[in-house]
């Protein structure tokens, strides 16, 4: 069977072949105008970035290649013995726009697996580090520092010649993916836990099973399973959310994937962005405490909600830059609940619901949010607390294990297709309202 390199390489050259069209024919047609709106409103809506494995639409939500994520469960191989999509299918699927077969996924574990091993002098940088810095800082750092092994890198200094960029940065992506479950898994042991008894990749396990292993709860066959939807899911989410867009940026001046996709993690742990995972199970737990376990009612969830509102704080979890519905990562979520008795029979869980129930409402009738539904931080984490993976500042690692698949197959696209580096133009506030007046 083909490799993923081997059918990457070749889907290449059709879409340079379109994008070599679209230049030559149609470089000057516009593709929207831009308001003032939209310039001082943190760019909402500009489509200004090439991005070609996932599209979000504001109603459905997101599609990968053109396929929802319940078409997506449909279609794309599972674990052998499981039900949820692996995250290396969906790697698959993004980086070719092909669905893989069960044994090219199985391949694909397989090599990730050798590639996995930390090198020593990263185990030692993360265990200097002081177990109260926060996980996501140490996450940053050492994935920056795997770039002493960058092959895009040494190519570059090599002088390789520019259509060969995306074979090396193809290289650095798999790398990365592969070590991240190990980086994040030894952050986790030291802050947590004991690290001296983390066992070590394991070849015959795919990419998630080894990360549950590693961070102990390899015997959790549903707490592995939900990880792998989650990650599979949480892989791409478009090019203009903060963390894609970072990397692309950061990508486009020819830093390596390792740096391009450290500085993504510092914007996925904003808090109105992949923090928000976190920050949801800080604030439902909250709620149990101020409220009480037992006087949990659609009264005292909007009571609450409406605290949160007046305190001049964003109830996280709802809302949305693009999505005008509710997210279906949070409903595919849910939805893993809803078949899992144990599940639905626990407090944290039942909250989530309960406040999905009020929340809409709440926030419609404040008035300021363009979108009161929920997005997928609202449920991400209850699961997980469930499981017994408490720690919730943890949390927004696992989404940064998993953005890796999307950000990572755009940065080996954007080498393939000689994309150039990232120049928008900026005014200032004296040109917009020159512009303004004068149109
Ligand atoms: N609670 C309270 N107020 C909210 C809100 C929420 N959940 N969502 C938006 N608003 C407010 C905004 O703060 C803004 O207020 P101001 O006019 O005072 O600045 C107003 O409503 C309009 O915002 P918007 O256009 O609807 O939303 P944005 O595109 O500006 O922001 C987002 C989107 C996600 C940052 C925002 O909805 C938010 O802060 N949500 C809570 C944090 C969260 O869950 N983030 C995770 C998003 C998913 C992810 O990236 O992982």
């Amino acid at each position: 069977t083909k490799s993923l390199k081997q059918t990457l390489g070749e889907v290449i050259p059709a879409k340079q072949a379109q994008l070599k069209k679209l230049k030559a024919e149609h470089a000057s047609k516009p593709v929207q105008q831009t308001t003032v709106e939209q310039v001082i409103g943190g760019m909402r809506g500009i489509r200004s970035i090439l991005w070609d494995a996932s599209v979000l639409d504001p109603n459905e939500g997101i599609r990968f290649h053109g396929l929802s994520i319940p078409e997506c469960q449909d279609v794309l191989p599972p674990a052998p013995g499981g039900k949820e999509i692996l995250p290396e299918s969906m790697l698959w699927f993004l980086m070719t726009g092909q669905v893989p077969t069960a044994d090219q996924t199985r391949e694909l574990s397989r090599e990730l697996a050798e590639r996995g091993e930390l090198p020593k002098y990263i185990e030692q940088l993360i265990d200097s580090l002081p177990p109260t810095l926060h996980p996501m800082t140490q996450l940053g750092m050492g994935v920056a520092a795997l770039n002493h092994e960058s092959a895009f890198q040494k190519a570059y200094e090599s002088g390789v010649k520019k259509t060969e960029y995306w074979a090396y940065a193809y290289e650095d992506a798999l790398t990365l993916i592969a070590r991240l479950p190990s980086l994040s898994a030894r952050i986790y042991r030291n802050i947590y836990r004991d690290r001296s008894s983390t066992p070590a990749v394991d070849k015959n396990l795919d990419l998630v099973g080894n990360y549950a292993n590693m961070l102990g709860f390899g015997d959790n066959k549903d707490l592995t399973e939900y990880l792998r939807l989650y990650i599979a899911i949480h892989g791409d989410h478009e090019g203009g959310n903060a963390s894609a867009h970072t990397s692309h940026l950061v990508g486009s001046t020819l830093s390596d994937p390792y740096l391009s996709y450290a500085a993504a993690l510092y914007a996925l742990a904003g808090p109105l962005h992949g923090l928000a995972n976190q920050e949801v199970l800080r604030w439902q737990l909250a709620m149990q405490d101020e409220i009480g376990a037992e006087n949990i009612t659609h009264d005292t969830i909007r009571e609450f909600l409406w605290r949160t509102l007046k305190s001049g704080q964003v109830v996280p979890g709802y809302g949305h830059g693009v999505l005008r519905k509710s997210d279906p990562r949070f409903i595919a979520l849910q939805q893993f609940c809803d078949t899992r008795p144990d599940l639905l029979a626990s407090p944290t869980i039942q909250l989530v619901k309960k406040t999905f129930e009020v929340a809409p409402d709440v926030l419609t009738e404040h008035g300021k949010t363009k979108n009161p539904w929920p997005n997928v931080d609202a449920a991400s984490g209850c699961v997980l607390y469930h499981y017994g993976l408490r720690e919730f500042k943890y949390y927004t690692v696992i989404f940064g294990v998993s953005r890796a698949l999307g950000c990572l197959t755009q940065i080996v696209w954007a080498r393939a297709l000689g994309l150039p580096i990232e120049r928008p133009k900026s005014l200032s506030l004296n040109d917009i309202e020159k512009i303004a007046t004068s149109a």
